[in-house]
């Protein structure tokens, strides 16, 4: 297996989760390197649901290390919780370690964040509301509280004094919010720190010594392409690098190290939160890929947004991560279609484009021109090799390989584990 990147090529709930849980079984440490509490990962394991949102899907094997990397950024508070929930299901957390340098989601942080999206009125954003941009812009503005100051009580005490009386003229002015007692938050943010202490480490040490002995790394990228900072749909974006470049800055490791990057993209396209979206549904259709997808977000429940495949956007996901295949979920939910479109490329002002704009506004303009293939009407759920599929279900993969011009190497037929078909 070697050390594997496993990213979002779509806008994020791509199925992540069930492909780094399948990997992780190869790979000796599972690496998060960015986002936080934003994420969600459904797992399934013996009829049992494991939403996870900032710990590795790799817990779930006892011999495998779990890392949470420094492009992180962790609120203790639901990290802590999430502990729990996996150590009231009997699974050890004694593999868990967290980076010194990733930085802390404080209270003021998840204010902010909601009090500037309910500011930007009909510019929303869209976002978990899970205080993860102002988390970030914290870090870039160098005032951010990281795991090692947590770890360091009496800097800690002087850090948060100071900021908070910052952040409280921010709260009160511009938002016109109670300000926070900084004593409160010390208070309560030194009890996380001692429950934390135990699994903080200098993560690009273990890492090393990972890559020294040969052991499988699986960095399981959160979020989607579209999602990313720089290269997503900006500003509709989230505050990290989910692509692949991103596991290098956001684990410590250098680019060699990477031997194989794994794209996951869903048998259609989703979204949540705000901006453009060229094949979205708004009819019955969108209606049914939803409730058949469960398309609800793990984190706040939200509904996605569904719509057909787009292979602008697979084009796109494979040139920014430099993909070296697919892996292709949910294809199930298709399942009982009469047709299906594909997103070839799109029409704008009628002139044929086949890249993604760079520019929110003209990517809104971009209408979608389809083909349009046959269903198969019949259930794959319970298909595990390539020929039990339907020949429409296997012309319709070919399709999608074709478009993209990477091979599919795994699909996904359902949430659990063996729901699954390992092409090579
Ligand atoms: P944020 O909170 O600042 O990261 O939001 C910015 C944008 O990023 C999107 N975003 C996501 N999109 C899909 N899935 C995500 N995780 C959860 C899930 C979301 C949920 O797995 O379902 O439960 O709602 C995720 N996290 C961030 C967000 O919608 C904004 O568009
Ligand atoms: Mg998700």
């Amino acid at each position: 297996m070697a050390n594997v990147v496993v990213i979002g090529a779509q806008w994020g709930d791509e199925g992540k989760g069930k492909i780094t849980d399948l990997l992780s079984k190869s790979a000796d440490v599972v690496v998060r390197y960015q986002g936080g509490v934003n994420a969600g990962h459904t797992v399934v394991v013996k009829d049992q649901t494991f939403k996870l949102h900032l710990i590795p899907s790799g817990i779930l094997y006892p011999d495998t290390d779990c890392i949470i990397g420094s492009g992180t950024v962790i609120d203790p508070k639901v990290l802590l919780e999430e502990l729990d929930q996996i150590t009231a299901l009997g699974i050890s957390a004694k593999n868990l370690m967290i980076s010194e340098t990733a930085h802390v989601t404080m209270p003021y942080h998840r204010l902010i964040d909601q009090a500037a999206e309910e500011r930007r009125g009909n510019h929303k954003i869209g976002t978990t509301g899970r205080g993860i941009g102002p988390t970030y812009a914290d870090k870039s503005e160098r005032t951010g509280v990281r795991i090692i100051d947590l770890m360091d009580t009496d800097r800690f005490k002087e850090q948060i004094r100071e900021t908070v009386a910052n952040k409280n003229v921010i709260l009160e002015k511009l938002y016109d919010l109670p300000p926070l007692d900084a004593e409160a938050v010390i208070e309560e943010y030194l009890v996380y720190a001692d429950r934390l202490r135990p699994h903080v480490v200098d993560s690009s040490l273990n890492i090393e010594d990972a890559i020294r002995r040969k052991r499988n790394i699986l960095f399981e990228g959160a979020q989607g392409t579209l999602l990313d900072l720089d290269h997503g749909t900006y500003p509709y974006v989230t505050s990290s690098n989910p692509v692949a470049g991103g596991a290098c800055i956001g684990a410590g490791v250098g680019p060699t190290m990477i031997d194989r990057v794994i794209g996951v993209a869903k048998a259609y396209t989703t979204r949540v939160g705000e901006g453009p979206f060229p094949t979205e549904l708004h009819d019955d259709m969108g209606e049914l890929l939803g409730n058949r997808g469960a398309e609800f977000g793990t984190t706040t429940g939200r509904k996605r947004r569904c719509g057909w495949f787009d292979a602008v956007i697979g084009r796109y996901a494979v040139r920014i991560n430099g993909l070296d295949c697919l892996a292709i979920t949910k294809l199930d939910v298709l399942d009982t279609l009469d047709e299906i479109q594909v997103c070839v490329a799109y029409d704008v002002d009628g002139e044929q484009r086949d890249h993604l704009p760079s520019n929110a506004r003209e990517f809104e303009k971009c209408k979608p021109i389809y083909k349009t293939m046959p269903g198969w009407k019949q259930s794959t759920m319970e298909c595990r090799t390539l020929e039990d599929l339907p020949q429409q279900a296997l012309d319709y993969l070919k399709f999608l390989a074709e478009l993209t011009e990477v091979p599919i190497a795994i699909v996904s037929l359902g949430a659990s584990r063996d729901q699954t078909i390992i092409v090579e």
